[in-house]
């Protein structure tokens, strides 16, 4: 039921165009990925419902589902992930250090993390409605060595930054630090930590630099395709008891993401288009 009135309303609303050279991957918009069985469909857009079944009765749920927008809320904000001649998304430049960062106005979100967590990966996956935008992700540690900053027309910047930890480049520090604690039209820090590796002791520096910034930010949990139920749900209360009694600028909900199977990534997409303010929800949603 659920997914047929998905569909219903897609079908008339969503148009996707693959890019000749380019294909674009079924799953990479709304009105391909809801064709899917529903509870297929319910994994990809809310990971979480996925693991609900699996958390023991007495856990509170409501922290996970603070941002639960509507499918058309949804839908709105994919269109800002189209790229078209009045909204141009595209690589803008690099930059090594935060003088060389462009002077741009519109909200900038940024996305941090240790080397191979898959910030590249994600960014590639929000973008893949235009794959012709060019995020290279690498099984290489430290792959990223620049700041890497992606116009989404007019509506905000996205940035993919080099990640810390194993070969991570070695003026990590100097470059992001600056650009994190300076950057004026830095709306949301995304901090990615692995969901089969859990929190490691980098992630915990990570987690205190973004606490001394004192600007809003929100935890990641990447490659969730990778471990069991069992495996990520302890991670996940351990990350969620971290967020709660450690941090007072983490928004309290982690978003759940695989990137190679588009789990989470509408969601993703929503939220940045909120935080951004490119889309005003029709839901009540907190951020
Ligand atoms: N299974 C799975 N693999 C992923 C996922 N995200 C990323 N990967 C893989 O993880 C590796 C690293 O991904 P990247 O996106 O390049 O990681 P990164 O955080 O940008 O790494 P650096 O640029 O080195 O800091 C690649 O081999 C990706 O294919 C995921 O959600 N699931
Ligand atoms: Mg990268």
């Amino acid at each position: 039921m659920f997914c047929t009135r998905l569909s219903l309303r897609l079908q008339s609303r969503t148009h996707v165009h693959s890019v000749s050279r380019h294909s674009v991957h079924k799953l990479a918009s709304l009105q391909r990925a809801s064709l899917l069985p529903p509870h297929k469909v319910r994994s990809l857009l809310y990971p979480f419902s996925e693991l609900e079944a699996h958390l023991d009765r007495s856990v509170d749920r409501s922290q996970f589902k603070l941002f639960h927008p509507s499918l058309e809320d949804m839908m709105r904000a994919e269109k800002l992930f189209c790229s078209s001649p009045s909204h141009k998304i595209d690589y803008h430049v690099s930059a090594e250090r935060m003088e060389h960062a462009p002077a741009l106005k519109q909200p900038e979100v940024c996305f941090i993390g240790r080397s191979n967590v898959g910030k590249s990966s994600l960014i590639k996956g929000l973008f893949s409605l235009t794959p012709e935008v060019e995020v290279r992700v690498s099984k290489t540690p430290g792959h990223t060595k620049k700041m890497n900053f992606f116009r989404v027309g007019k509506a905000f910047t996205i940035v993919d930054m080099p990640g810390y930890g194993h070969r991570a480049p070695k003026d990590f520090v100097d470059m992001v630090e600056p650009y994190l604690f300076t950057r004026k039209n830095l709306v949301r820090t995304f901090l990615l930590v692995d969901g089969s590796a859990g929190l490691q002791r980098a992630d915990l520096i990570a987690l205190e630099m973004c606490e001394e910034m004192r600007r809003p930010y929100v935890m990641v949990v990447t490659k969730i395709d990778k471990c069991g139920h069992g495996m990520l749900l302890t991670n996940l209360l351990n990350l969620q008891d971290v967020v709660q009694t450690q941090t007072t600028s983490c928004f309290p909900q982690p978003f759940l993401v695989s990137s190679p199977q588009f789990w989470g990534i509408y969601l993703l997409r929503c939220f940045i288009a909120h935080v951004t303010g490119s889309v005003r929800l029709t839901d009540s949603a907190q951020s």
